[in-house]
């Protein structure tokens, strides 16, 4: 595998899970695969998940691992060609990509929508500049568009729990007081359509998907109505899609938490969140301690899905 940024890149599914639950009986089975190679995991933004589980992986596979917060401590970073660099940012990313890739064998970034322009969000600049100019396999631990780690992981958690071949899985919007990105309703969409579950996205007018993710999903805005037999139940906010309010909060209508009666119109279904979860906006207290969720095996199984992916590109080298 030279690149992971989409459920493409992973190519057969099936493969892909049994892989994870191999990998996942005997983690340390490999530890000469990444011997003598480095991964550099690069964040733009906040992590608490990816970047323990990512390096945790990385570790099993026997790479070293090299980790750079941009924001803190590196130079500001221009990324837009072209520009008169005479502002707060002395480096330019066209510099330091080729520079990074110099020292490392596996790159990882993490880069969240901006929300300043649709296009450069949804064209994952940032991404494909590392992609095309660092000479390394670079894998996205969150991008503009898609958070395929955490969708891998959570495919791994709905194979390891579903009690039917073709589960229900409902994708739910919930509230949140601040714009979040669409990256893992995205990506979640799009591995749920490409596993081919049964799958509902539910949220308020407003707030549709990019089309190219919501795939074969039915879009139900009665969100009682989706939760009806639901076999899983994903709950995320995101920030509207659709132009003119691209990136913009347009309801904050707590009477869209998940909570306990809510629950009780599903298959008694498993409740999952991809964390960091603000609780009785997202999700009740009770919802989230109750024995149906999911969240923490969830967040374990982004060890899982990591060190299949840097198996992969190591592999690939
Ligand atoms: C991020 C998001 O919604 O994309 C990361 C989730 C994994 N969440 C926050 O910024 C709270
Ligand atoms: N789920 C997830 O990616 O969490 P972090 O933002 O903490 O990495």
């Amino acid at each position: 595998m030279k690149k992971f940024t989409c459920v493409q890149d992973i190519g057969d599914l099936r493969t892909a899970v049994a892989e994870a639950l191999a990998v996942k009986r005997d983690r340390f089975a490999r530890t000469e695969l990444g011997r003598n190679r480095t991964l550099l995991m690069l964040f733009f933004n906040s992590s608490l998940r990816t970047r323990l589980s990512t390096q945790k992986a990385a570790m099993n596979l026997g790479m070293n691992v090299m980790v750079l917060d941009v924001n803190q401590g590196a130079w500001k970073l221009e990324t837009e060609r072209g520009v008169v660099m005479d502002g707060d940012r002395p480096e330019h990313l066209l510099e330091a990509i080729p520079v990074m890739g110099c020292y490392c064998d596996v790159i990882g970034i993490r880069s969240f929508a901006r929300f300043e322009s649709k296009e450069e969000d949804y064209g994952e600049r940032i991404l494909e500049q590392f992609i095309r100019y660092s000479g390394r396999p670079v894998f996205s631990m969150e991008a503009a568009t898609r958070h395929p780690l955490q969708s891998f992981a959570d495919l791994i958690t709905i194979e390891e729990h579903k009690r039917t071949e073709r589960p229900k899985v409902v994708l739910t919007w919930a509230p949140h007081p601040k714009a979040l990105p669409q990256a893992v309703p995205n990506s979640f969409a799009e591995w749920m359509n490409a596993a081919d579950y049964e799958l509902v996205i539910t949220h308020p007018e407003g707030y549709e998907l990019d089309p190219q993710f919501v795939g074969c999903a039915r879009v139900e805005y009665d969100q009682r109505r989706a939760f009806e037999g639901a076999d899983f139940i994903y709950a995320k906010n995101w920030a509207a899609y659709r132009d003119p309010h691209y990136g913009e909060v347009l309801s904050k209508d707590r009477a869209w938490t998940v909570d306990a009666g809510k629950m009780a119109l599903t298959n008694d279904a498993y409740f999952m969140h991809c964390l960091p979860v603000r609780r009785n906006m997202i999700v009740t207290d009770e919802v989230i301690e109750g024995p149906r969720s999911l969240v923490i095996p969830e967040a374990a199984n982004r060890e899982i899905a990591a060190q299949v992916v840097l198996g992969r590109l190591l592999e690939g080298l």
